[in-house]
């Protein structure tokens, strides 16, 4: 049974918490701090879940959406190598297995994608000490002639910030040239945790938190749409999860910019946090991954969707969260680094006709979407 005026089901959780955010929901409230972290703390899988699913049915119906993409990581070279030490991707320029690649490598690497073709491009990669901005604008401008109608997503804030800093200009400057040159979209990188105490633990020398949200507003300012993530399950505490997504709520409501939420799951292998550094933590587990989609629908009331990352939480996790607040799968990926270096046992690519299985397995009707979220195909 729902209530009639807000959608909201008839909730009999054993979890305080949970009951009063249940009544705030029926009566229109919205959600603080405290309520954000009852959820985070809650033990009421079902009951945080049932709550999420029921808005995410009033958002997007039974529509799930996913995308026919590939990502691609241009280099792996990174100045912050030895300083954010959740990340098993990044290298010094002169390590072993450090790599560049040239404009024709990425063009080649570009048209691996098999099962169907390929509508958007994922591109996100270290911050190497002397790749200039016209490295990108040229891979941009290149990929979008090659590929007629393809969407671009590229660049974290993080990548940005780095970009401007060498060009000795402003983020907006950074931003208007990428755009000029075909970006579509930037991709929600590089948030992490927002919190001072978390980020100097695992990303010291890291782009600032407000810093990251600037860059994210300048994008919105100029008509470029972004995502929003979260990296959750190593040394964040319920409270700095709760503070993270309230900080990206506030830049929603002053921009509306945002597409998407994406929580990432933090994966502990062939990283310092995870190997050398004593932390006490495991990699994270299902309840987790599905409280953390269904937190991330109730907080962020004015995202339109949330997205599942299947390659960190695994296909089949990825499934149970359309039931669970989530809207939105991750795409067919075809090859992956980022994870998949940090110990990720997920496979690198989803078929095009897999993933459409996934979806409609969970009783819900697939729509391939481009980065802008308008439906290319749906499949009722
Ligand atoms: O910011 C790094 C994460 C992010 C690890 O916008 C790790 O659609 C887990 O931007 N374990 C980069 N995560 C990836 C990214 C992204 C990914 C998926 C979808 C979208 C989107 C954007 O990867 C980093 C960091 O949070 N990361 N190392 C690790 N060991």
């Amino acid at each position: 049974m729902t209530s009639a005026l807000r959608d909201v089901p008839d909730l009999t959780s054993h979890d305080d918490g949970v009951r009063t955010v249940a009544e705030k929901l029926a009566a229109g409230e919205r959600l603080d701090l405290d309520d954000a972290v009852a959820l985070f703390e809650s033990r009421d899988l079902i009951g945080v879940g049932a709550l999420a699913d029921a808005q995410n049915r009033a958002k997007n119906g039974q529509r799930v959406f996913f995308s026919s993409n590939q990502h691609i990581n241009p280099t792996n070279v990174c100045v912050l190598r030895n300083t954010c030490v959740f990340c098993s991707f990044a290298r010094m320029p002169k390590e072993e297995g450090a790599y560049t690649r040239t404009l024709e490598e990425v063009l080649a690497e570009a048209s691996r994608a098999k099962s169907s073709p390929t509508r958007e491009f994922h591109i996100v990669g270290g911050l190497h000490p002397k790749l200039r901005l016209s490295y990108y604008t040229d891979m941009i401008r290149a990929l979008r002639a090659a590929y007629p109608g393809v969407h671009v997503k590229a660049l974290t804030a993080v990548e940005i910030a780095h970009l401007a800093r060498i060009e000795r200009c402003s983020f907006r400057e950074v931003l208007a040239q990428l755009k000029e040159a075909g970006l579509t979209s930037l991709p929600g990188g590089g948030a992490e945790v927002f919190g001072r105490a978390v980020r100097m633990t695992i990303a010291d020398r890291k782009l600032a938190g407000d810093d990251w949200l600037e860059v994210h507003r300048q994008a919105h300012a100029l008509g470029i749409p972004t995502n929003c993530t979260m990296l959750y399950g190593h040394v964040e505490t319920m409270r700095d999860r709760a503070e993270h997504l309230l900080i990206l709520r506030g830049l929603q409501d002053e921009t509306g910019g945002f597409l998407t939420y994406i929580p990432l799951a933090y994966h502990p292998d062939h990283n310092a946090l995870g190997e050398e550094m004593g932390w006490q933590g495991r990699p994270t587990t299902g309840i987790d991954d599905l409280l953390n989609i269904a937190v991330g629908r109730l907080v962020l009331d004015n995202v339109p969707h949330i997205k599942t990352h299947w390659p960190m939480v695994s296909p089949f996790v990825s499934q149970v969260a359309l039931h669970f607040g989530c809207d939105d799968v991750e795409g067919t990926v075809v090859y992956e680094r980022v994870y998949h270096e940090a110990g990720a046992l997920t496979p690198m690519e989803m078929a095009y006709d897999d993933l459409v299985r996934l979806i409609r397995d969970a009783g819900k009707v697939p729509v391939e979407r481009d980065s802008l979220y308008h439906a290319v195909r749906t499949f009722d």
